[in-house]
């Protein structure tokens, strides 16, 4: 068994763990990223799609926001659709100048990945068997299996848990040390990309009784679009004509609206769920991301809450090496947590306002109905959304 030793171990090459290696190394703190996946392969899933103001600011702080900046869209607002007709929420107007930026979350990762290697960073791709262990003693340890069959054991002063909700950070942590809040939805997205122009120039979060429906992009030929289905719902019931017709069912107007359709060549369904654990800590193993926490897609959270762990874990572990002090390590979980929940609250009140619930009654589908409404004609109704979708600052 081979053995070394690194600073900060990082488990996933996604989000959370690339930005914090890359926020570390500007720190002049080393690290070492252990991904299970090819880098071909965590360069192709197909996630996210919202970037928000503070995660745009952070990709260009760190020097990887280049190509974002020229092949991004910046969008000013996004469409509520209810009752057949549109009403807009601006966010510049409302929230001091912030908007959000559409860039696929493969296209985040490719930069990441590039600006991490350029500058010599130490991506593992491909790592099999990783374990971690001792995390409760002053040197925590990482082991695993390289593509040659090797295994290797790393001694860590930190390792940080970024391998999302199917990693093996969580479920070391000894049963009892963590406190699980979970709420599950019952009902899913159904998700397609289609070559197509686009519908919209903005995001349309669309509510109607046949369930919910989001018109998305990534560029002027490539459209992202999903619709509330049943969490067990399977891609072979649904051909193309079929889902378009769907799709024009819950996105009509009172004035003629259709989408532009077009050639599907991705079908996905994904369930929807809350999630948060607590502490985000045990011993010398901190979780960030999708590890820590799990939102329902409709507020575009997870990726940008991702962002916002790194960047607080970085700023403590950087205390750490640089002044000595622990106080920001001991604050990390409960200063993450306090801005977690207010995402999960918002993801969690956008689902609840935009889709149909099984059994839902007509009193139900009114106080939707009025809450839609409220939100688009008070100021203080559109400031609540509209700063919740940019992003809240990080204390
Ligand atoms: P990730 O991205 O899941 O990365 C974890 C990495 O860890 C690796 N890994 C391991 N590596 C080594 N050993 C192991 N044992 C490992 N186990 C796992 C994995 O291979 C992977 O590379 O977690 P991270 O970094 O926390 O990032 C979270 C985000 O990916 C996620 O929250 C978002 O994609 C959620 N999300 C959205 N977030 C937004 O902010 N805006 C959006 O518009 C948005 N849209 C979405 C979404 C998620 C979606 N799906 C597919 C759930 C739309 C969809 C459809
Ligand atoms: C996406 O484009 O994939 C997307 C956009 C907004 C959301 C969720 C997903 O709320």
């Amino acid at each position: 068994m081979r053995t070394t030793r690194t600073q900060v171990g990082i488990i996933g090459a996604g989000p959370a763990g690339l930005l914090l290696s890359h926020i570390l190394h500007l720190q002049g703190i080393e690290s070492v990223v252990l991904e299970r996946h090819s880098r071909d392969d965590v360069e192709a899933i197909i996630k996210a799609g919202v970037l928000e103001q503070g995660t745009i600011d952070l990709m260009n702080e760190i020097g990887a926001g280049e190509r974002m900046m020229k092949e991004g869209f910046r969008h000013e607002g996004i469409i509520l659709r209810f009752d057949g007709r549109d009403e807009r929420i601006d966010f510049p107007s409302l929230t001091g100048g912030k908007s959000v930026m559409i860039y696929a979350q493969h296209d985040v990762i490719k930069d990441l990945i590039k600006v991490r290697l350029d500058s010599g960073g130490d991506i593992r791709f491909e790592a099999k068997d990783v374990s971690v262990y001792d995390l409760d003693t002053a040197q925590p340890k990482i082991r695993y299996r390289d593509k040659s069959g090797v295994v290797e054991e790393i001694t860590c002063d930190f390792i940080a848990g970024c391998d999302g909700t199917q990693g093996i950070c969580r479920p070391s942590i000894p049963a009892g040390a963590l406190k699980v809040h979970e709420r599950l939805y019952p009902f899913g997205w159904f998700g397609i990309l289609c070559k197509a122009p686009p519908s919209s120039d903005e995001l349309i979060y669309a509510m109607h009784e046949r369930g919910f429906v989001l018109v998305s992009t990534r560029s002027p030929d490539i459209q992202r679009m999903y619709f509330q289905c049943s969490p067990t719902e399977k891609v072979e019931n649904w051909s193309d004509d079929r889902i378009w017709a769907e799709f024009r069912a819950r996105l009509a107007t009172q004035d003629g609206w259709v989408p532009q359709e077009g050639p599907i060549f991705s079908k996905t369904v994904i369930g929807m769920r809350s999630l948060v654990v607590e502490p985000m800590r045990y011993g010398r193993l901190f979780l960030a991301g999708d590890s820590a926490h799990v939102v329902p897609p409709t507020g575009a959270k997870g990726l940008n809450l991702a962002a916002t762990d790194a960047q607080i874990l970085a700023r403590a572990l950087t205390a750490y090496f640089k002044s000595n002090r622990s106080d920001l390590l001991y604050q990390y979980s409960e200063t993450a947590l306090r801005r977690i929940w207010k995402a999960t609250r918002f993801s969690w009140w956008m689902t609840s306002m935009l889709h149909t619930f099984p059994g839902t009654d007509e009193f139900q589908n009114r106080l939707q109905l009025s809450e839609l409404n409220y939100v688009t004609s008070s100021r203080a109704g559109a400031m609540a959304l509209a700063e919740n979708y940019v992003g809240l600052p990080i204390e």
